[in-house]
């Protein structure tokens, strides 16, 4: 608990820090160009405020001729900024009031990561247009892969706004998030109700906080609300009843929630509506909406996670991995230009190792938002450590080959390779109403690393915790070597003890903790991981699945032959037998006991370093991390043990190291 709250601040808890004669910049602010009265500009003053005097105890007064002037630059574009000190005066300079807001958190960041601010310069503009967090809360409160408490936003089927609203606010905004869909993608009933008069004034209530840190506010759709809502008989996205439908209530939604942004909608996936309901396209149904939003500005972000859960895995043609792409590049270029198509980083689904979406970049004409998952679902629930940033680092310096000297994933969703802008970066996030917001106090580096990854792509994974540890555990170098370790390698060591080379799941069915290798749900014939005594892995080369052929050349060639594909996604992308020999000269096997030993040796490594600093950090952190570790241990020996015994006994080739495998 920070203060009298009843929830942690995290890295806006602002404790008193070094002053590094940082206080003198702080008595006196001249602020030019901007309104005061101005609901951003005043977030940002309230803001400077209270940091100010809670890591420095200084108050800030408003004056001319103060040594920090705020100043409105024509030179700047909105949201962007440029903090410089120059003979002992620090200066603001920003694009607009989101950006003097970025601005403000910059300069308090230098504050709380103990950095003096004399000399500094610093001009950042966002990479990504939108760069919106997900939530999949319900209305009852439950959160949909939520491992950190209950919704902070619904409870009860009823709407939540109190303080902790606002701190959820400010940290976003804190980050350069600028967007917020605040219900479940799989809307069920009572979500339906958000956009009608029942909730209109709550759901306004609601934007109107993330209006005043400039957040805008989305809702995800029902898509056949015409039948739901409408008492239509249909949701056609070519029937005139559905379209006038559509185009009154979209009227009625802006008119009554001034900050509405848009809309987030899946369609036709694990169960949902859409148009494949009446045989139109993804962009029948996208259109149709984009068409009622446009007069008001809004954006339809249509996700592309549409694929048959019934497949028959043991149909070796058919391969979920496809599904994105096939279902959605014929119609390249054919969405309106206030759509964004929402694409999965990887084919499947968040798995610990994946390849790149083909659809990233394969999407020409078409504008693109990258969706990641912050919510720990395949990555150990916020129980074990897993820090994501360097996975995401991955995906965004991806190189599609989709046009020269501009085809990373980053440069696709930035707008840089096709000058669009309706784009960016979306994440599923790890919060709940835990004391902490995130269960695992660690996890709460995901949720600041996106955020400022989203702002700034080419941050590096350390840079992000040379920010986050200062300013959310201490600045002891101590404690940030032994944090930062664990941190940076956990995302490896989480892999290592649970599924291999990129082949996924062998999780439980539905939870997703805990091992059971032949557990994946959509499969009820425990075949989607190709495991026979000679072999595992799923051919999906030209003379598989095909699917290696959705890139472009020469990703295309690399992953379709098992000698150039990189090894860590070998199991993705081919079947391979037990004793092919890797790069590291070790058979498949041995590669598979080998790291599955390695990974649980390394979580009880960091469990150790952490136990190393009791009483050099938070009690309550201390405690909470501690406990997170003795489960992440059980679930790392259950994986090794499983896994390795699965394996053992499928191949009949023994652990040369001679460990036990039972
Ligand atoms: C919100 C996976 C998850 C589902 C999730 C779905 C999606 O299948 O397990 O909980 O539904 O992805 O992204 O829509």
């Amino acid at each position: 608990m920070d203060g009298k709250k009843a929830w942690k601040q995290l890295w806006l808890a602002y404790g008193k820090k070094k002053e590094l004669g940082n206080g003198k910049y702080f008595e006196n602010v001249w602020l030019k160009g901007f309104d005061a009265e101005d609901r951003v500009v005043n977030s940002a003053l309230q803001e400077l405020k209270l940091g100010a005097e809670g890591m420095l105890g200084v108050t800030p007064q408003l004056g001319t001729e103060a040594m920090l002037c705020m100043e409105k630059s024509e030179k700047l574009s909105p949201e962007s900024y440029s903090v410089q000190e120059n003979g002992g005066k620090l200066q603001i300079l920003a694009g607009d009031e989101k950006g003097l807001l970025y601005g403000v958190f910059h300069v308090l960041r230098q504050v709380s990561m103990e950095k003096s601010l004399t000399g500094i310069s610093a001009t950042c503009t966002p990479d990504n247009p939108l760069r919106t967090y997900n939530h999949w809360d319900n209305m009852d409160g439950s959160i949909e892969r939520g491992y950190s408490g209950k919704s902070f936003f619904f409870e009860n089927d009823d709407i939540v706004i109190n303080d902790r609203t606002r701190d959820y606010a400010r940290l976003m905004a804190s980050i350069g998030i600028n967007g917020v869909v605040i219900n479940n993608v799989n809307v069920k009933q009572a979500a339906t109700w958000l956009i009608t008069d029942r909730f209109f004034e709550k759901v306004a209530q609601l934007s109107e906080v993330f209006a005043d840190y400039g957040i805008k506010f989305f809702l995800s759709l029902n898509y056949a609300a015409t039948i739901e809502l409408g008492g239509i008989d249909s949701a056609d996205p070519l029937d005139e009843r559905v379209i006038a439908w559509w185009k009154e209530k979209m009227k009625e939604c802006f008119a009554k929630i001034p900050n509405l942004g848009g809309f987030l909608v899946k369609a036709d996936s694990e169960g949902r509506p859409g148009p494949f309901t009446y045989g139109r396209t993804q962009a029948d149904g996208a259109n149709m909406l984009a068409e009622a939003v446009r007069p008001y500005g809004g954006i339809i972000i249509w996700r592309c996670f549409v694929y048959n859960c019934r497949q028959d895995w043991r149909d070796y043609k058919t391969d979920r991995a496809r599904a994105g792409y096939d279902n959605f590049i014929q119609m390249d270029g054919d969405y309106a230009e206030n759509v964004i198509l929402q694409i999965k980083n990887g084919p499947m689904d968040f798995q610990i190792r994946e390849p790149i979406s083909p659809l990233l970049g394969g999407l020409q004409k078409t504008n693109q938002m990258l969706e990641v998952q912050v919510a720990q679902e395949y990555t150990g629930h916020q129980i074990d450590v897993c820090y994501l940033i360097p996975m995401f680092k991955e995906i965004l310096d991806f190189h599609t080959y989709c046009k020269p000297g501009a085809d990373t994933v980053a440069d696709v969703i930035s707008g840089r390779t096709m000058g669009n802008k309706n784009t960016g970066i979306a994440a599923v996030i790890n919060t709940g109403n835990d004391e902490n917001w995130t269960g695992n106090y660690l996890a709460a580096a995901n949720l600041y690393g996106y955020g400022r990854l989203a702002f700034q792509t080419s941050l590096s994974a350390e840079e992000i915790l040379d920010e986050w540890i200062p300013m959310s555990i201490s600045s002891d170098p101590e404690v940030i070597k032994v944090v930062k370790d664990i941190l940076l390698r956990s995302r490896e060591t989480y892999e290592k003890y649970t599924s291999p080379l990129g082949i996924g799941w062998m999780v439980t069915p539905h939870d997703h903790y805990g091992c059971s290798v032949d557990g994946y749900e959509y499969d009820r014939w425990g075949t989607y991981h190709r495991a026979d005594h000679l072999g595992m892995g799923v051919d999906r080369s030209d003379k598989g699945t095909g699917y290696a052929q959705q890139y472009y050349e020469p990703n295309a060639s690399a992953y379709n032959s098992m000698e150039s594909c990189p090894e860590e996604l070998l199991l993705f992308f081919h079947h391979v037998p037990y004793t092919y020999v890797l790069k590291t000269g070790k058979t498949l096997i041995q590669h598979i006991y080998d790291s599955h030993f390695e990974g649980y040796d390394e979580a009880e490594g960091f469990a150790k370093a952490w136990d190393g600093l009791e009483g050099k950090v938070d009690a309550q952190v201390f405690a909470n991390v501690k406990e997170r570790f003795g489960r992440q241990l059980y679930n790392a020996r259950e994986w090794r043990d499983q896994v390795n015994t699965y394996f053992y006994r499928k191949s009949g080739i023994p652990d040369e190291k001679g460990r036990t495998i039972y």
